[in-house]
């Protein structure tokens, strides 16, 4: 797909909010790329490395049960899920491509926290690598930032009274 990530604008990390990493194994040189931006970005915005696990799974088909199982815990203000797939001569690239995605997605909605998609899905090795660190970003950064941004956005949310109308104009 192309397109260009939105310059985001991202509070730091409320004090003591923590966040994991899941990261498949496959194509595993370049989905560390993706575990770099990721915690770079983190650190980057307040979330010291204490406040970071990461954990391994086999393959992107394996991201959402990880994080399914992370996100039940409540420990997380945010899980960021980051894999590469490659495009092969079969269909099996679309199989696991809609099963990481529309799995992480299942996740953030069945369970309110933020999951975010940082799977690299490549028609070629290069296309991954451009997208790993290189010419056209890092999805693990951009994954990272935007478990960031929902993790705000929830508290925010979570922090005004049901039906309350904002003050100002039209206020009573
Ligand atoms: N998993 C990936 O993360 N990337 C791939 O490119 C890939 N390919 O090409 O097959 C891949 N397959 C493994 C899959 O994610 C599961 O681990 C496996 O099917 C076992 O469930």
């Amino acid at each position: 797909m192309a397109g260009i990530a939105p310059k985001r604008r991202v509070a730091p990390a409320a004090r003591g909010q923590r966040f994991a990493v899941v990261v498949a194994r496959f194509n595993e040189p370049i989905s560390k790329k993706l575990l770099d931006g990721a915690l770079a970005a983190l650190a980057g915005h307040g979330v010291s490395g204490d406040a970071v696990e990461v954990h391994w799974v086999p393959g992107s088909f394996e991201l959402p049960q990880a994080a399914q199982a992370l996100a039940r815990t409540r420990r997380f203000a945010g899980v960021v899920c980051v894999g590469t797939v490659i495009k092969g001569a079969t269909p099996h690239f679309d199989y696991v491509c809609g099963v990481a995605a529309h799995g992480i997605s299942r996740v953030g909605l069945d369970t309110g926290v933020p999951v975010t998609f940082g799977v690299i899905t490549a028609l070629t090795e290069e296309q991954a690598w451009e997208r790993a660190g290189g010419a056209v970003g890092n999805r693990g950064e951009e994954a990272a930032l935007a478990a960031l941004e929902m993790a705000g956005w929830l508290r925010a949310q979570s922090g005004r009274r049901a039906g309350a109308r904002p003050a100002g104009r039209g206020a009573r």
